[in-house]
This record gives C-alpha cells, structure tokens and sequence, in this order.
C-alpha cells in the first residue's frame, strides 16, 4: 500500500515539533551560552579539570580561584586543637597486637604512616623519628596510643622506625641522625620528633611539635616519679626545627652502647642556643614501659669521657660526620620501617 499524503503530513509535523522542542530543552538549560560553553563549564569542575589545574598551579593563580567554587581552600590549623581529650588512661598490661592496631588505625592513615588533617592545614609537618631494635611490643603500645594522639592534635606526620640491623653495639643517637636524613628523603619535614619506643604521654595537650627553642617534652614520667630527676634532661622525647637541629650538628655519633648521648644533646644545644622548653610538670607528664637494660645496649662508661669532651668536638662530630648504610625499607600503613647499619667501617659510602 502506498503512503496517502496525509499521513505523510502527519510524519512530518511530528518531527517539526520534536526539532523545536529540542531547541526549547537546551535553551531553557543555557541562559548565557551555548550548549557547547556549557558543556565546557561542566568538565571544569569535573575530575578532569582538577587534574589539569594540579598541573598548573604555578603558572596561572585566576584559573585556581576560579575553579574552587564549592570547594572552599582549606584554613590553617587553629593554635590549640579543638578536639583534645587532657589526661589520657594509658595500660600495658593487655594482649594488644600490631596486627590489631594496623586494623583499627589503618583507615585514618593515609599512606605509610603518614597522616594529613582532613580539615585544616597544619603548620608543621612533622617526622617523628624512633630509634628501635627488638621492641615490637613496646612498638605496639606506642602505635596504639600515639596515632589517635597525633590525630587529635591535627598534625600533619609520619613516623619512621628507625631499626638497627644486626646485634652490634646499640647506637641510639646515630640512628636518630640517620632517621632525620631519611625522613628528609622522604618528604620537605620541617620538625622533628625523637621519640623513645617506650614512651607514652599521659596527656594529649603536650603537643608534639616544634617550638622557638628545642623542646624537651617528657619532663615527668612515672619512673622518675613525676619529676625531673636533674634539671639538664634532655632524654625520653625530644624536638628540633630542621634549623635547630642543624645548627648543633645533629648528635654525637660517637656514643655506644647506654647513656650520655641525651646529654651531650643538651650541652650541643646550650652551646649554640642558650636555652631549651619545656611543657609544664602537668601536660608533661608520661608513662615509660617497664624493661630491664637491653642485651648489646649495657651501660658504657667511656661515655662520661666523651661527654666531658664534648665542648671540643661537637662541630666535627654529628650530622656532617654521620656514616651509616641502609639495608632495607619497608612500609606499612601505620609507619615506615627503615633498617640501617651503624656499623659502617671508615672510608665505606654513607647514606
Ligand atoms: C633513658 C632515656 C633515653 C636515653 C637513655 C640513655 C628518658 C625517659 N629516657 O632511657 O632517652 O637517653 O636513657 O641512653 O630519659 N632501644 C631499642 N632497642 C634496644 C635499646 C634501645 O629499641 O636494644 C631504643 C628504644 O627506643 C628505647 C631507647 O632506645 O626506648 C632508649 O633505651 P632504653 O629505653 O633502654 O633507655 P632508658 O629507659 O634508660
Ligand atoms: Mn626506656
């Protein structure tokens, strides 16, 4: 059968409306522009932009006010953190496992330790720096109790485990200096953090950042009933800007086995810059891990002899001295475990 005119007529007509009312739709959605200027506006704020403006950040700063509308650029993190608990229930008497702790902290880290406050900007950017050798429980407790913490505080921080290989002499200060040279591989930190494994603040207003003054923060811990036990302390949990730290030349290297090289720290920076702080005797507060002296760690006494000497080496010996070699880096989500050979003979590369 032929089509009749007419219903070719009525084919017709439906296409004339179907055609203005596509032209009616993408008016009415497009006040000022073109379907097309629209579809460019969209993919501006879309994923795509977002990666194209990382990109170009530097070169053009309009494109970057222009393209933050909804997504308001972060403030500075207020002085004192909204969220502080004060004195905290610390115990070491449990069963806990790293295991246990990676699963309830992993969500709210971001990557290999690393924490960055969702909603403000810290400051600071913090390494916190442990020396290590064979204390996985006391890692364990610290990691617990720690991460929740520094979270609270709104720091933006990693944490670096800083493991000695081998059972040779222990050497805390020169694997502090080594971790401060890693962490910096790592990332542009401008604070840090020496950290005892087996330390643990009793209060979350300590604030583990950096101050005008290099900070000595664990100024009454249980073992020392709560007070300072002499008035030049400088052990336990300590903090440098990255130019403080510089200018005493990191520490000592020359210090094995236990004691004196938290002094010697004291009298470098005395030395070169007058004064230390401190929190009071009520934030300061901490409890230490009960243990017995490690194997390969005794207390040795030609340490005195070389603390008394300290005044007179302290510009050659520390961080433009340090030798040391990395055997392996690992890393998980709560903290990057770097191991590293103390032992390295003269004249072997460093680093
Ligand atoms: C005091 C100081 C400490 C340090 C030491 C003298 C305080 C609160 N603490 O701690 O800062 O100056 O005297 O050297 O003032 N470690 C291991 N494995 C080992 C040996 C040591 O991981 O085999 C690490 C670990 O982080 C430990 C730290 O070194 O916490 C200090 O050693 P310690 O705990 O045996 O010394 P302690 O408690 O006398
Ligand atoms: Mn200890």
């Amino acid at each position: 059968r032929k089509p009749s005119f007419f219903s070719f007529l009525v084919l017709y007509s439906l296409l004339c409306v179907l055609c203005f009312s596509m032209f009616l739709f993408y008016r009415r959605g497009c006040p000022s522009g073109s379907f097309k200027e629209r579809q460019a506006e969209n993919t501006k704020t879309g994923f795509f932009w977002r990666i194209k403006e990382r990109g170009q950040k530097n070169k053009s700063p309009e494109v970057q006010v222009k393209s933050t509308a909804g997504e308001e650029p972060l403030e500075s993190c207020p002085e004192t953190p909204p969220g502080l608990l004060g004195p905290l229930q610390v115990e070491f008497e449990t069963n806990r496992t790293l295991e246990n702790v990676r699963k309830q902290a992993g969500s709210s880290l971001q990557w290999e330790g690393r924490y960055k406050p969702p909603d403000c900007i810290s400051k600071q950017k913090v390494a916190i720096i442990i020396p290590f050798r064979n204390r996985h429980d006391h890692l364990t407790h610290w990691i617990y109790y720690l991460h929740p913490i520094l979270q609270r505080q709104q720091l933006h921080h990693g944490v670096f485990v800083i493991n000695q290989h081998g059972d040779g002499e222990f050497n805390k200060a020169k694997l502090m200096n080594a971790g401060h040279v890693e962490a910096l591989k790592e990332d542009d930190y401008g604070c840090f953090i020496f950290s005892d494994v087996d330390m643990v603040p009793l209060d979350d207003r300590n604030l583990y950042r950096c101050f005008d003054r290099p900070r000595h923060f664990s100024v009454a811990v249980d073992k020392f009933n709560y007070e300072l036990p002499y008035k030049q302390i400088f052990g336990g949990v300590t903090a440098f800007s990255k130019e403080q730290f510089l200018m005493v030349n990191g520490f000592s290297n020359t210090y094995w086995g236990w004691g004196g090289e938290d002094d010697d720290m004291y009298k470098r920076v005395m030395f070169h810059l007058k004064s230390i702080s401190r929190p009071d005797a009520v934030i300061g507060r901490y409890k230490m891990i009960r243990h017995e002296r490690d194997h390969h760690n005794e207390q040795n006494l030609k340490n005195v002899k070389v603390l008394y000497e300290t005044k007179t080496g302290l510009d050659q010996d520390g961080l433009s001295s340090l030798r040391y070699s990395v055997t392996e880096i690992t890393k998980n989500v709560l903290f990057t475990f770097i191991t590293v050979d103390v032992h390295v003979a003269p004249g072997q590369p460093a680093g």
